[in-house]
């Protein structure tokens, strides 16, 4: 067990960075989880996003700056190098395909695993292939390919739960983490696909041209989550 500041939870003093940060970040839970494990690193943002319509947040580091924005959109942004640092779900950067992205770090946040859901009951299905709803085409794909299971793919947005009540589809591919979403629209988890979290993504050219302080910060959230275990 570390004795470190950082493992006790205590706060640190700010970490010296000599290159300038930006970390994407989304609203809601990795915001949230991310946080705790920033302020480590000294690093907090000066406002809320949930109550901020700043979509660009200065922190106590004047070094780091975070952006705000869509879960999906981190992959992206980290990418083309509009930040250097970003924290985004396994179930993301499996769509998205990790392009141009280093993945150094598996920060342990916003677990839950994705998951074939569907009726109690097997469905009988209409045309001989099953109709799977989901956002996660990608990964519903590779893994009924994997299976050598010929499906129906449907890409949809949001409410995938909705897709087996109305008749849209057989069975949905969605995270699952307490299970009370899809009990309370009648489904339940049938297939295991991947145990999913977050974690910290690095663009390749912020990687080696301000490689002290990535790895600097990287150092300090490294430690910040083994000091969890
Ligand atoms: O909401 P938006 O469309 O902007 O983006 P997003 O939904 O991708 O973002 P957000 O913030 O909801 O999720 C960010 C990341 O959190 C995801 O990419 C996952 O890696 C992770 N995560 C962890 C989850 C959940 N747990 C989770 N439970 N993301 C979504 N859910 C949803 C799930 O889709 C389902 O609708 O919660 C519902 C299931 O929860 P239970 O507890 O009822 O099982
Ligand atoms: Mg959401």
């Amino acid at each position: 067990m570390s004795t470190t500041a950082a493992a006790q939870g205590q706060p640190v003093a700010s970490l010296a960075l000599d290159a300038p940060l930006t970390i994407a970040l989304s609203k809601g839970r990795i915001f949230d989880q991310t946080l705790p494990l920033l302020a480590q690193a000294g690093i907090r943002p000066l406002e809320d996003p949930e109550t901020s319509r700043k979509l660009i947040l200065e922190t106590s580091n004047p070094q780091v700056k975070l952006v705000i924005i869509r879960a999906s959109d981190v992959p992206t942004y980290c990418e083309y190098g509009a930040a250097d640092l970003g924290v985004a779900g396994k179930d993301v950067l499996l769509e998205h395909g990790g392009e141009g992205l280093y993945e150094p770090l598996d920060l342990r946040i916003a677990c839950c695993r994705l998951m074939v859901a569907g009726p109690l009951l097997p469905p009988t299905p209409r045309s001989g292939r099953l109709r799977i709803a989901t956002k996660y085409v990608k990964s519903a794909e590779r893994y009924y390919a994997a299976k050598g299971q010929q499906v129906e793919i449907i890409k949809l947005y949001g409410s995938m739960e909705l897709a087996p009540l109305v008749g849209l589809a057989d069975l949905i591919v969605d995270l699952v983490e307490s299970g009370n979403t899809l009990k309370a629209n009648g489904l339940v988890p049938l297939e295991h696909i991947a145990d999913i979290s977050s974690r910290l993504v690095v663009n390749k050219a912020a990687w080696k041209m301000k490689h002290a302080a990535v790895s600097a910060l990287l150092g300090v959230l490294r430690r910040a989550v083994a000091g969890r275990e």
